[in-house]
């Protein structure tokens, strides 16, 4: 379960449905093309929050049977309805998933015994292992040190995607918990991260740069910080300007110029101007 995981695209037509020859072939991009580790799917970059419950089912379906064996699966479930999140963990795990995630549940100002409560209720429910999924920036969920080691004594959570810029919190993790999975989540970081011993990375520009994210991930853990530091240098050229232009929009932009189908993001995501379609040429251009 260690190394760099694509947070995966989903393909969706003009009417919001998906493009099943689309996604398909995002994961064959990356399996084939980027050599990425594993697929995290149904992640914030799938547009997990804007779908609805069974077609997060049909892309889990889409994206096993394309990818089968030949790269980790990592299945995301979490929802604000508990009974949903149950539901796709199950359904991921017949699937054969190789682990699952759940975001921390988000707008109502949950305490930490009703976080914990969610994790359980779920792990009580399946026979899979857990990652959980810190993303403060989005949730407004942060949690401590004392509060991961709550969590983590669920032998079932196996790690966590740390996305967030705190490497103080991200360093005493590692140290006090160096048996369970910690995946660095800001693509931009990884070097940092990376040094901090991380076990992976899940990235949304690994789509489309999921090469470049091996590469820095190997050559931290090899000590040749040097070179790393070259190729994050140039990761982070490329992420400030995917950035500028509209993140997901331009990553989906990027992979139709490098021929595959991977449609439009889902409304209230608005679709790119004629002039970021022509800066996004441009940046696939310059970098990839
Ligand atoms: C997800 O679930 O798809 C992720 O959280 C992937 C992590 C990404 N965060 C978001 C909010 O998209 O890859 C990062 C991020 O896009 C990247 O570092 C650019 O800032």
């Amino acid at each position: 379960m260690k190394g760099i995981f694509t947070a995966l695209m989903c393909s969706f037509d003009e009417k919001g449905q998906i493009n099943e020859k689309g996604l398909r072939e995002i994961v064959r991009y990356n399996i084939d093309q980027s050599k990425v580790d594993g697929l995290y799917v149904n992640g914030s970059t799938g547009e997990n929050f804007l779908i609805s419950t069974e077609q997060k089912k049909r892309i889990f379906e889409i994206v096993k049977d394309e990818a089968k064996e030949q790269v980790k699966l990592i299945a995301q479930v979490g929802s604000l309805n508990i009974e949903e999140a149950v539901e796709l963990a199950q359904f991921a795990t017949d699937l054969k998933y190789d682990a699952i995630s759940a975001v921390t549940p988000f707008y109502y100002k949950f305490d930490f015994e009703e976080i914990k409560d969610y994790y359980n209720t779920i792990l009580e429910n399946v026979d899979n292992q857990m990652i959980i999924y810190s993303i403060p920036a989005l949730t407004g969920v942060s949690m401590n040190l004392d509060q991961f080691g709550e969590l983590f004594e669920n032998e079932k959570i196996i790690g966590v995607k740390f996305t967030a810029p705190d490497f103080f919190l991200l360093e005493r993790l590692r140290h006090a918990y160096p048996e369970k999975l910690i995946y660095s989540s800001f693509d931009e970081m990884l070097l940092s991260a990376s040094v901090l011993n991380v076990d992976g990375a899940i990235g949304s520009t690994f789509n489309v740069n999921g090469h470049r994210a091996k590469q820095i991930f190997e050559l931290a853990q090899n000590g040749q910080i040097a070179e790393a530091r070259e190729i994050q240098k140039v990761t982070n050229d490329l992420i400030a300007d995917i950035l500028e232009n509209g993140l997901y929009q331009t990553i989906k932009e990027i992979l139709k110029l490098k021929g595959v189908d991977a449609g439009i993001c889902r409304k209230p995501m608005k679709t790119l101007t004629d002039e970021k379609i022509e800066k996004a040429k441009q940046i696939a251009e310059r970098y990839l």
